[in-house]
């Protein structure tokens, strides 16, 4: 695998999962794969369960790890082209990406959507100049539309806590002070329509993601009728993604005080099947969610972030695989 943005990239989904229940039982069965191979993951911003995760999941196959955190100590980048660069950025990523990438076998990508240029995130500028300048197998670990390693592990925790072989999955919007990328929930879309799940998408009107993530996934406007009788509960903001508002990429459509009632609380969960409530975190507590819910027995916010580091090691041995 060289490069891993989309579901399709990892082959077969069914035998990916049972690779994960395998891993799941023996974290450092393939010790052995990753002996002298060296992993960079270089993050454009902030995180502590994708920076934490993956590298647990490089040292379970026995690698090599390098972090760099390009906004704290490495110059500034340029990735414009054709710039004068008379400004802040001292360096351009077209070098700096074949150097970074002389000293590595694989290279881990953060670089969220910039919300400012639809065609720019959605092209995956940042993502595809690794891939083109490095020569290495590139991996995204969220990048300007995707966060699959996110998608696997939550994939992998609705195996774990369904209790019917086709369970009804619900990913809702909740409100946010800031806004967010669509990054979690065009990947979590995408990983559910080709899983065995049956997905409601609700959201305020305006909010719709891109087709190509959602496919034909049902869209409910009326929160409370999607949540019926749902097995698991998926929440997360988003910013408007430009589809029926391309004015409005990136930008938050209503102020959030109006939009509390979207808020998820023991009010929509009790009209559920007993539902699972998941998020990937980090998450703000009375904004997405309440106190009560994200507390309950209910949550599988803490072994959904573990499974990160499952998810991780799958993909990891995937891409040393094809070294
Ligand atoms: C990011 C996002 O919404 O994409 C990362 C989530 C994993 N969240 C924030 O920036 C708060
Ligand atoms: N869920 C997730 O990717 O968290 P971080 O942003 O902390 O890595």
């Amino acid at each position: 695998m060289e490069s891993f943005l989309n579901v399709q990239d990892l082959g077969d989904l069914q035998s990916a999962l049972a690779e994960a229940r395998e891993i799941k039982q023996d974290r450092f069965k393939y010790v052995e794969m990753g002996k002298n191979k060296t992993i960079l993951l270089v993050f454009f911003n902030n995180s502590l369960r994708t920076r934490l995760s993956t590298q647990k999941a490089a040292q379970n196959l026995g690698m090599n790890v390098i972090v760099l955190d390009v906004n704290a100590g490495a110059w500034k980048l340029e990735t414009g082209h054709g710039v004068i660069m008379d400004g802040d950025k001292s360096e351009h990523i077209l070098e700096a990406i074949p150097v970074m990438a002389s000293y590595c076998d694989i290279i881990g990508i953060r670089s969220f959507a910039g919300l400012a240029d639809r065609q720019y995130d959605y092209s995956e500028t940042i993502y595809h100049q690794f891939l083109k300048y490095s020569g290495k197998p590139v991996f995204a670990m969220e990048t300007a539309t995707v966060h699959p390693l996110q998608a696997f592990a939550d994939l992998i925790t609705i195996e774990e806590y369904k209790t019917t072989p086709r369970p009804k999955v619900v990913l809702t919007w909740a409100p946010h002070p800031k806004p967010l990328p669509q990054a979690v929930p065009d990947s979590f879309a995408q990983w559910m329509n080709a899983a065995d799940v049956d997905l409601v998408i609700t959201h305020p009107a305006g909010y719709e993601l891109d087709p190509k993530f959602t496919g034909d996934a049902h869209i409910e406007y009326n929160q409370l009728k999607a949540f019926e009788d749902a097995d698991f509960i998926y929440a997360k903001n988003w910013s408007c993604p430009g589809v029926t508002y391309p004015e409005k990429y990136g930008q938050i459509l209503h102020d959030y005080h109006t939009m509390m009632d979207w808020t998820v609380s023991s009010r929509q969960m009790a009209v559920t099947n007993h539902g699972r409530f998941m998020h990937c975190l980090p998450v703000r507590r009375g904004m997405i969610v309440t106190d009560e819910v994200i507390e309950s027995p209910d949550s599988l916010v803490i072994p959904e972030a573990a499974n990160r580091e499952i998810s991780a090691t799958v993909v990891l041995r995937h891409i040393l695989a094809a070294l």
